[in-house]
């Protein structure tokens, strides 16, 4: 007889006693029938969507925190709208908080044109809420206390090994991170709204369902600012959330962001970078002088990349005494970051880094010019070592 046959016997000598007690096959039915709902609900519960765990989480805080890292860009700053406004729906209350500057005029256009309210912290201490969520990155840095942060949840479409208690939705693969919160939407079942359908003084952004049209512009900013416009390190992923925010736009405001007007001395400090250029080979450096505005440094330098020939190039400017540098390079053989730490390194207080792509530095011209213990060097010298650095000599 085989196992079949067992069962087979088995069953037959408890099926009768099943017929004949018929309190106990309601019961055996009733629990069965339990245990495959609870089953059921469980499996539904590990399988919902990010969007819908993200906000069942920050559902049952009365209030939280969210970061974004530090010098915010429009990605990073319409995320953290995005989860103000999930946060709203769920009746937690959301702060926002950033260290560092909202530089460059294209991020304080946005903070002004969308009338954002933003809080500057300096350390954790400013942080009022005991909950954190980072939005853009996935470990705090450059402010006091926060390596000591361990974030509620972390969204964040960038390399890195920081983690949430709760929550980690980390996609490498997206252009930006305001993709990954545009998907949350859509999963929790919200659309976008015609910025023509809201009064404004209902206060739109607490109606759940909806997508305020002032978050909408922000992403779809967001997803443009950190792709080129859709042109660089993008997916399907960004296009498809760009595509599902599309009716919200509001279309003036978006111009008014992502077109903002220049001020004349950028525009000067861009004519200086182009005509004092100083091209050898395939390297680029130019002195631009006296500023009035540092974030036109950086403007300038990527400004000069677009030059044919020129694969990597440095921008230096002053202003208040310092000297502050940018560097940008599209050549394999230039680590930009380490080129601009490279020539910083032996000026005292002098500071440098970045990535591959992009370097930044800063040195006092007091200090440049010899109070440190080494001799000094002039800002010739430092234009020479520039070249220096590019060229891997340094
Ligand atoms: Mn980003």
């Amino acid at each position: 007889m085989g196992a079949v046959g067992a069962t087979r016997d088995a069953f037959e000598e408890f099926a009768p006693t099943l017929l004949e007690e018929p309190l106990l096959t309601a019961g055996v039915l009733a629990v069965l029938f339990l245990l495959l709902t609870l089953g059921g609900l469980v499996v539904r519960y590990l399988r919902r969507p990010p969007g819908k765990r993200f906000a069942g989480l920050i559902g049952k805080y009365d209030a939280v925190a969210v970061l974004m890292h530090p010098d915010p860009d429009p990605d990073a700053i319409s995320c953290a709208l995005a989860v103000k406004e999930i946060a709203t729906s769920r009746g937690t209350d959301a702060t926002l908080y950033y260290s560092g500057e909202i530089r460059h005029h294209e991020n304080r256009a946005f903070e002004t044109v969308l009338d954002i309210d933003l809080k500057k912290i300096k350390s954790k201490a400013d942080i009022n809420e005991d909950e954190i969520i980072l939005v853009d990155h996935n470990r705090p840095r450059n402010f006091q206390g926060a390596e000591a942060i361990e974030p509620l949840a972390v969204v964040d479409h960038h390399p890195g090994v920081g983690t949430g208690r709760k929550f980690t939705d980390i996609r490498t693969d997206y252009g930006a991170c305001a993709s990954i919160l545009t998907e949350y939407f859509e999963e929790l079942g919200w659309n976008p709204v015609r910025p023509a359908d809201v009064d404004e003084d209902e206060e739109p952004e607490t109606a759940e369902g909806v997508v305020s049209p002032i978050t909408a512009t922000a992403l779809v900013h967001g997803i443009q600012s950190d792709t080129k416009s859709l042109t660089k390190g993008c997916s399907v992923d960004d296009f498809n959330a760009a595509a599902f925010l599309y009716p919200g736009i509001d279309n003036s405001k978006l111009d008014r962001i992502a077109n903002p007007d220049v001020d004349p001395d950028s525009l000067d400090a861009k004519a200086r970078a182009i005509t004092e250029r100083d091209v050898r080979s395939a390297f680029a450096v130019s002195d631009v002088g006296t500023v009035s505005n540092t974030d036109s440094i950086p403007q300038c330098a990527d400004e000069l990349l677009r030059l044919e020939g020129v694969n990597a190039v440095v921008v230096l400017g002053d202003k208040e005494g310092e000297i502050r540098l940018a560097g940008r390079s599209k050549d394999d053989r230039v680590h930009m970051g380490h080129a601009i730490e490279a020539v910083v390194d032996d000026i005292p207080m002098g500071k440098g880094g970045g990535h591959p792509q992009m370097g930044g530095g800063k040195c006092s011209i007091e200090h440049m010019e010899g109070l440190g213990p080494g001799d000094g060097i002039s800002r010739d010298e430092l234009h020479e070592r520039l070249f220096a650095a590019m060229n891997g000599e340094l």
